[in-house]
């Protein structure tokens, strides 16, 4: 079997102290020689950075990074700087990103990479509920989510299910630097965002990307969604869309669709 391609992933963490799965994390690299981490801590105030900074000492030297952010500015500002800082580390073949609560258990990584191994640019793991597949979520996050997935759907032309679940790869190549270059306007739906930034660049090329499905995810308490960004989210798509030209406006000022 080939060995495993080099991977950088970025666990953005906002106020983790209390929940970062920090054995599982431990476990994980050292099962792993080809696993880096770039633990984002995003201006937490409840000593994040201390238990971040232990959690390194006690991982293998250089498999992780630590970027301090002063300020919270928001886990899609948190992941940008995270996979920039993953590129600038050298070396990489993936990067990627992943919630540092583990509700998508790391040994999903493996079967991301297969996806990435079947010619894709860009694996998005999906938290699809089907039988044999232990997806553990929220009834209201669920149902809420759905609605939004399927605008998401909509906007970007693309037949994809989950766009928001906490657990993406991407392939490092010379136009990744470029999708990066300019902040997320979200916080949460920054997602969206690059997807729609990656379909600008690459015309055309959807069977670059690749869904895969998880066959773990769990909602962990603790979750820093508050019900006023879920409400916000149909907007705040409708801003994005515009922005990223996703929408064109008719002769009489009218948004259309663009894709799709
Ligand atoms: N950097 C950063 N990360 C955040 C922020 N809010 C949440 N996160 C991180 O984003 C990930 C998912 O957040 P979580 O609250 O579990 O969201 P949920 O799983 O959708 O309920 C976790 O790794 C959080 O630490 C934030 O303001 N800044
Ligand atoms: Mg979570």
């Amino acid at each position: 079997m080939a060995p495993e391609p080099v991977l950088w992933l970025v666990l953005p963490c906002f106020n983790e102290a209390a929940r970062l799965p920090a054995q599982a994390i431990e476990q994980a690299v050292a099962a792993r020689p080809w696993l880096h981490l770039v633990f984002v801590d995003d201006g937490s105030t409840d000593g994040t950075g201390e238990v971040l900074a232990a959690l390194i000492a006690r991982l293998p030297p250089g498999r992780a990074r630590l970027l301090s952010q002063p300020q919270n500015r928001g886990k899609g500002e948190a992941v940008r700087l995270g996979l920039i800082e993953a590129l600038s580390a050298g070396g990489a073949e993936l990067v990627g990103y992943w919630d540092a609560d583990l509700s998508a258990p790391l040994d999903e990584l493996e079967g991301m990479i297969a996806a990435m191994g079947e010619g894709a640019d860009l694996v998005l793991g999906s938290r699809v509920m089907v039988l044999g597949a232990q997806i553990e979520r929220r009834l209201v996050r669920h149902l809420g989510g759905r609605g939004v997935a399927t605008l998401i759907s909509v906007l970007l032309g693309l037949p994809v299910y989950d766009t928001q679940c906490g657990a993406k790869l991407l392939r490092v190549e010379p136009s990744l630097g470029e999708l990066l270059a300019r902040p997320f306007r979200s916080r949460w739906l920054f997602d969206v965002e690059l997807l729609a930034r990656w379909l600008r660049r690459h015309p055309g090329q959807e069977h670059r990307l690749r869904e895969r499905p998880l066959s773990r995810w769990r909602h962990t308490p603790g979750s820093k969604l508050r019900a006023s960004d879920a409400l916000a989210a149909p907007a705040e798509l409708l801003r994005i869309a515009r922005a990223e030209g996703l929408l064109w406006q008719d002769s009489r000022g009218a948004s259309r669709l663009r894709r799709g």
